[in-house]
């Protein structure tokens, strides 16, 4: 197990499309334990791999708690149904440091995808297991949370992510 650095803005790795994975080998399952100790680490509660620099299509989720940790380890993700009602959750991302927004999103989605051992698995998703895949899918689509948002949000957000990772580059210790 091994943490891996996380990718932030303006890093063009987080806008490309990632691959999907044509071979699960012992690699990805590592990959995928790595991801789940460097999202539990964090703390976030969904990484997708674009954001360890790696653009292949594997994600990992738990939005359990604490006592109850419901951990999802998903390659080649795909959402195949959404429901027409809509719901609006507050999020953020690791890529984005310290800024939150609310998001509206399809209230639930069925995703199918492929687990570590191959096999095709369907899971229903509401609340914010339901935000948290989409935000993961969309990561492999090169899409962030801000993409949702009106362009003057969104460039207030970016501006001030962007400030913020300036100020702690070059004053150390205080970031
Ligand atoms: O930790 C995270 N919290 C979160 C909250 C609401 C909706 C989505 C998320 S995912 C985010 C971690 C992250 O950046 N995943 O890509
Ligand atoms: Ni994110």
């Amino acid at each position: 197990m091994a943490l891996i650095p996380i990718i932030l803005i303006p890093d063009p790795v987080l806008r490309k499309v990632a691959a999907p994975v044509t071979e699960i080998t012992d690699g990805t399952r590592q990959l995928l334990d790595d991801m789940a100790e460097t999202m539990y680490d964090a703390p976030g509660i969904g990484l997708a791999a674009p954001q360890v620099n790696i653009s292949e299509r594997v994600i990992v989720m738990d939005c359990g708690r604490d006592e109850a940790p419901d951990l999802y380890k998903m390659i080649n993700p795909e959402i195949v149904a959404r429901s027409d009602d809509r719901s609006v959750l507050e999020e953020g991302c690791l890529s984005i440091p310290h800024q939150t927004a609310e998001v509206e999103r399809p209230a639930s989605v069925d995703v199918r995808y492929l687990d570590t051992d191959g096999r095709e698995q369907m899971l229903q998703c509401e609340g914010l297991l339901a935000a948290c895949v989409q935000h993961e899918i969309d990561h492999l689509d090169g899409v962030l949370f801000i993409d949702h948002l009106s362009r003057l949000k969104r460039d207030m957000i970016v501006r001030k992510a962007l400030k913020e990772l300036r100020q702690s580059a070059t004053s150390p210790g205080r970031g």
